[in-house]
């Protein structure tokens, strides 16, 4: 099954420039944010097609704010392959993630597909790759995969973008089923595949990533969300009782697993600090993770969504350690006190001083809802906190 693949273009770029720059991208951001508030963003983000137009005084406009551009325009016609198969293997259900980056620095945006791929439980034929497509400034892309050398090759779930050496060039890491590959950008053009000397592979089910500074040394460290082990040999059955109709396993009832925090070397290697920085304490099923500053103290912390089981909150200790504060802090359990089913999560800052929205979304009953957590970090201690669930 093929997922087919949707690119929106934003309208009234100053300069008429169609297809998005890294500053086009940002300004509206920073617009979007400025004229709607949190709340209506969500439904952009989430549902862009819908949101109706507004010009700078703020009032709606009948133009949309976004248009579909066709594959037969834009040159993007890769699409996604699920693998879905008759063994209802969980990773199955996972969509690919993508990314807007400028690889080669030339100002203008290009984009990242993930795919799927061969690994114990699926071999496709032909074989799958991702993508890489290049902007060519005209309101079209060129896919550049081979040629940059970044085709993937294996049941891919997500990329986090980071320059992790320094050198000015984005490097990319692709979480996967199995395994990961981290793609350093060498500065001409092309990628190369550094995962076994730095040492990120990650084995496991890894679903989505971060790049961050958490010791505030000026190089990027990596925290990778790992969801669970169900892959060939560990995959259950599920049925309707009553019909005999198989379905994808509800995943709590596979086991909890820790996720992954690497700590960069400034060498090209990452050591695996997972245990001693405390994260690995911390068992869950993780989807979806943002690093962001919870208590303004200058040290990133992470907030990990988590699929039935409770979210973490991981408090940046300053020493190389992290303290999951997310039972007390409010933002590990919904108000019923049940875990949540959450997906991805992305951190939104407001003009209100000191406040921080973290959005994990989740799906119940198969209806998609979002749901903003609000947190005001206390002015006397980083560690309590006050939080409302505030309906989207
Ligand atoms: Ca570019
Ligand atoms: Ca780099
Ligand atoms: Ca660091
Ligand atoms: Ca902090």
């Amino acid at each position: 099954m093929t997922l087919p693949l949707t690119f929106f273009s934003a309208h009234g770029g100053a300069d008429g420039r169609l297809g998005l720059t890294r500053r086009h991208f940002l300004r509206a951001l920073s617009a979007s944010l400025g004229l709607y508030g949190a709340k209506p963003l969500l439904r952009a983000l989430s549902f862009p097609e819908l949101l109706p137009a507004r010009n700078r005084h703020g009032e709606q406009t009948t133009q949309p704010l976004f248009e579909e551009v066709p594959a037969s325009k834009s040159g993007i016609t890769w699409q996604h392959v699920n693998g879905r198969s008759a063994d209802y293997y969980l990773p199955e259900t996972t969509g690919a993630g993508c990314a807007f980056l400028d690889y080669d620095n030339d100002g203008w945006m290009d984009i990242y597909f993930v795919n799927s791929g061969k690994c114990d439980f699926y071999d496709p034929n032909p074989p799958l790759r991702n993508a890489l497509y290049r902007n060519n400034r005209d309101g079209t892309f060129t896919d550049v995969t081979e040629k940059v050398g970044v085709p993937g090759g294996g049941y891919g779930m997500g990329v986090a973008v980071g320059d992790y050496n320094g050198d000015g060039y984005p490097d990319l890491y692709v979480t996967q089923y199995e395994r990961c590959i981290l793609y350093r950008n060498n500065g001409d053009g092309t990628f190369s595949d550094v995962t076994e000397k730095a040492g990120v592979a990650a084995p496991g089910w890894a679903s989505s990533a971060v790049w961050f500074d958490y010791d505030n040394d000026g190089k990027l460290d990596l925290f990778v969300c790992r969801f669970g082990n169900s892959g060939r040999s560990e995959n259950k059955y599920c049925e309707n009782k009553k019909t005999g109709e198989r379905f994808y396993c509800i995943p709590s009832i596979y086991p909890r697993v820790r996720s992954w925090l690497f700590h960069n070397n400034g060498d090209g290697t990452f050591t695996d600090v997972s245990d001693q920085s405390g994260i690995a304490k911390s068992l869950g099923k993780a989807w979806g993770v943002v690093a962001t500053d919870i208590n303004n103290d200058g040290w990133m912390d992470l907030f990990v969504a988590n699929d039935t089981v409770e979210n973490f909150l991981f408090l940046n200790k300053k020493n190389g350690t992290f303290a999951d504060i997310g039972l007390e802090s409010g933002v590990a359990f919904s108000q019923e006190g049940r875990p949540r089913s959450g997906m991805w999560t992305r951190p939104i800052l407001t003009k209100m001083a000191g406040r921080i929205f973290l959005s994990p979304t989740w799906t119940t009953k198969c209806t998609p809802y979002t749901k903003t957590i609000m947190t005001r970090p206390s002015t006397t201690s980083p560690d309590r906190w006050a939080s409302g669930g505030l309906p989207a």
